[in-house]
């Protein structure tokens, strides 16, 4: 057998098609044929907020997620158009039946949003990309055939080429990119498709003269750094010829636990205030026990009488789970913040993160990409 089928690793991207407005179908079969709007009214005027999503004959129309609901509805003039509020709690119940099918698939199962979910089916598949194909489509059966929903799939190497090879053929698509295909995949498409590149940073690649992902990956990772900085260049660079290393795991851990309380009365006195915090401790401990959690991030937050929030934090050296340390720490910043502030406390919290068990370094590398864009 060769050596890179059995090296790549193989993820699929399952994405469900208009899902809102699918689920609306589902319960009302008898709206399918037609256009169909789901949206977030504001309830300022009758027709005031924005389209959620529509199916794809209301798209033939140019009705789109993030629409005006009034522009919608010129755009949809003399159709049977139907439009439907938004019902989160009945998309969320199916959303987690479908969760679940997905699960059996997978040897790794990561969900990314309320219709969207990476499978590494690395294992199960002997790393060969025809028998990640079988599976996929087993996938779309399996969905089709217990929840009624047709979903699209991509796979690929890593989760990066699986999630752009899912919006290459949409809805009810099934696109699969193999290692050796991954170059000439991603050369001719725009960078906006990359992972993490938003129209901020697409206007800044533009002006560089980058446009397709082939240019991204010629042009010059130093040219890059100086304009974006090391770890942003370094991840677009590699994201353009296609390497991604991050791995599908299960989310849904909290990459932090905090608790907060009120006072009984408010205080600048650290004893009054330690014996809240202690408590506060005490039952984040007992959860991190549970959850066999080692944490490196000891926080505090004091919510003053005028509202105010102050924080303060700590990182130890190596990560710990002990409570008499989590304690003194706590203990530690209180005593420090009281002495350099003027504040009066009216409601105490106690926070950890950084927890050992996360691999997290390209994890937080999107999330921040995600806050800097739009
Ligand atoms: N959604 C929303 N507002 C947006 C985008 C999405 O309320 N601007 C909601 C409605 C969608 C759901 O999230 O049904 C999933 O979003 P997707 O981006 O996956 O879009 P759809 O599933 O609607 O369509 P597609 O077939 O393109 O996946
Ligand atoms: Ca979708
Ligand atoms: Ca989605």
């Amino acid at each position: 057998m060769e050596e890179s089928a059995l090296q790549s690793r193989i993820v699929m991207l399952v994405d469900l098609d208009y899902f809102f407005a699918q689920c609306e179908e589902l319960r009302n079969p008898s709206i399918k044929d037609k256009p169909v709007v789901v949206c977030v009214y504001s309830g300022r005027t009758e027709d005031s907020g924005a389209v959620s999503t529509a199916n794809y004959v209301a798209r033939a129309y140019g009705v789109k997620s993030g629409m005006p609901i009034f522009l919608a509805k010129k755009k949809l003039e003399n159709t049977s158009a139907v439009f439907l509020p938004v019902d989160y709690e009945f998309y969320e119940e199916i959303s987690g039946k479908v969760m679940s099918i997905l699960k059996g698939f997978a040897d790794h199962f990561e969900q990314v949003g309320i219709d969207e979910a990476y499978l590494d089916v690395t294992q199960r598949t002997g790393g060969s990309f025809e028998e990640g194909r079988k599976q996929a489509e087993n996938v779309k059966s399996g969905v089709l055939r217990q929840e009624k929903l047709t979903c699209t799939v991509g796979v690929g190497p890593n989760k990066l080429i699986a999630k752009i090879s899912a919006d290459a053929k949409k809805p009810d698509g099934l696109t699969v990119v193999t290692p050796d295909q991954v170059t000439a995949f991603l050369g001719p498409l725009h960078v906006s498709r990359v992972i993490g590149v938003g129209a901020k940073t697409t206007k800044r690649m533009e002006a560089l003269r980058i446009n397709t992902i082939s240019d991204l990956s010629k042009y010059d990772v130093q040219g890059l750094t100086a304009v974006f900085g090391k770890t942003l260049a370094t991840y677009f660079h590699n994201a353009s010829v296609g390497i991604d290393d991050e791995p599908v795991q299960e989310r849904g851990e909290a990459t932090s636990i905090s608790r907060i309380a009120t006072l009984k009365h408010n205080s600048r006195e650290l004893n009054f205030i330690t014996e809240k915090t202690d408590e506060l401790c005490r039952e984040i401990h007992s959860t991190t026990t549970k959850d066999g959690l080692a944490f490196k991030t000891v926080g505090i937050v004091v919510i003053a009488t005028d509202m105010s929030i102050h924080t303060r934090s700590k990182t130890l050296e190596n990560a710990t789970h002990d409570l008499d340390t989590l304690r003194e720490i706590v203990k530690e910043l209180l005593e420090k913040f009281f002495n350099q502030t003027e504040v009066e406390a009216r409601r105490v919290g106690v926070r950890i993160s950084n927890f050992a068990k996360e691999q997290k370094s390209q994890r937080q590398l999107l999330t921040f990409m995600k806050e800097h864009e739009d």
